[in-house]
């Protein structure tokens, strides 16, 4: 398969592309005044009043308890900025005070603790860049493919965390035998709790304050969440207030009659934890339009909760012909991975899709596959590739709706 860069040639012909548009006369800089002074220096930054890129909220008679979605069609490189990381609450955002906020760790334990915030701050920590995507994501394209990449992808995002090792305090507390479960309890209103594997809390979960250079923001979670890298968002219980050392899991709400997949057979599959690879081409996606014939970057953003992303191909006629992205570096493991290909749209319609391969080999499915396999009353873990229209007068709409 031919590595696609973006050449000189591409260069070369852009001026003439774009109409002559971009071709700088003698009065390019006509149209500047005098400059006057700018702004005077403030604490705490804010974007240029030009930005507009938001979160979509869904409209909820109970607004405490839904979903915002990461504007992903906006996104550039691979971290979501905290203020627009994609939010998902079953009962609101506390408010809570770090200073009197405590995390007890007891169950099977020989020494049961409770820590303050100055004393997780104290421990020595770790920093990962992960992807954040709520199991839930994509939900809408079990039944019939979404039209709008936010909407229906932007619940996932990228962050970095800070935090401490699970492990580095199970090893303070001492596990005692026979225990394999902690369930991990959130301090909001709905009492959230998951029960988290012990092998898993032992290998990679992180007891997060830090988000992306600061401490978290209260809708992800401050003072302090679990991060379960890999896994949905919903084993990552924010505002966590207890860990308990169990022999069994909990059977709690979200992961029984919630975040549980009922297959076609009646079955339903649970602890379903991890996330496998999915990706989606957010430029050019659905109900935007190109200006016209010429050079553009097509984009997207690949993922997968095993690791890394190994490569992904892009199809600009419908899945016959595949070619490799650009992946941009580092490639980093469970991470938002942005894919990138030059393409010159030649003003025919173009069927375009991405689709990721993970370093375990896992290649993500059609969506005819994965109903094959899970019929459409899952819910939640949708992973299939997503075709976009882009028609001849440059609009963008979805594929099989
Ligand atoms: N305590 C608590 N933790 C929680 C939730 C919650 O409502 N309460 N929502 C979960 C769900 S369903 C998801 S997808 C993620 C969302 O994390 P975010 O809001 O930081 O994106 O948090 C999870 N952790
Ligand atoms: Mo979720």
């Amino acid at each position: 398969m031919r590595h696609q860069r973006s050449s000189r040639r591409h260069i070369l012909r852009l001026g003439a592309a774009a109409g002559g548009g971009l071709l700088a006369g003698p009065n390019a800089f006509a149209a500047e005044g005098p400059r006057r002074l700018g702004a005077p220096l403030g604490p705490y930054g804010e974007r240029s009043p030009f930005e507009k890129a938001v979160r979509y909220t869904r409209e909820s008679k109970t607004p405490e308890t839904g979903s915002s979605f990461t504007p992903i069609q906006d996104s550039l490189g691979t971290i979501t900025p905290s203020a627009l990381h994609y939010e998902r609450h079953h009962g609101g955002i506390p408010t809570i005070d770090p200073t009197t906020h405590r995390l007890v760790i007891h169950g099977l334990v020989g020494r049961p603790l409770s820590l303050s915030m100055d004393d997780m701050r104290r421990l020595p920590s770790v920093t990962r860049t992960l992807v954040l995507e709520c199991g839930g994501n994509s939900a809408g394209e079990w039944v019939a493919p979404g039209a709008d990449v936010q909407r229906s992808y932007g619940m996932v995002s990228g962050s970095e965390w800070t935090g401490v090792p699970l492990a580095l305090l199970l090893a303070e507390v001492g596990v005692r035998p026979g225990a394999s479960w902690v369930i991990a309890e959130g301090g909001d209103a709905c009492r959230m709790e998951r029960s988290v594997p012990l092998s898993k809390a032992l290998n990679d979960s992180l007891l997060a304050y830090g988000q992306n250079g600061e401490a978290m923001r209260p809708a992800q979670g401050y003072p302090l969440r679990l991060i379960n890298p890999g896994w949905e968002g919903n084993a990552n219980v924010k505002w966590l207030r207890s860990l308990r050392v169990t022999e069994q899991p909990y059977m709690a709400r979200d992961e029984t009659s919630k975040y549980s997949d009922l297959m076609p057979d009646g079955t339903a599959r649970i602890f379903t934890y991890e996330m496998e690879a999915k990706s989606v081409i957010t430029f050019p996606s659905g109900g935007q339009t190109l200006p016209g014939v010429g050079l553009y970057e097509l984009t997207g953003l690949a993922w997968s909760g095993r690791g890394q992303v190994d490569r992904v191909e892009v199809t600009l006629d419908g899945g016959q012909v595949w070619q490799r992205a650009e992946l941009q570096a580092p490639r980093l493991p469970i991470a938002l991975t942005r894919f990138r290909l030059a393409w010159r749209f030649d003003g025919r319609e173009a069927i375009i899709a991405s689709r990721a391969v993970d370093e375990t080999g896992y290649v993500q499915p059609t969506r005819e596959a994965l109903i094959a396999a899970r019929g459409t009353n899952s819910i939640y873990h949708y992973n299939g590739i997503k075709f976009w229209r882009v028609r001849a007068d440059g609009t963008v709409t979805n594929v099989g709706a």
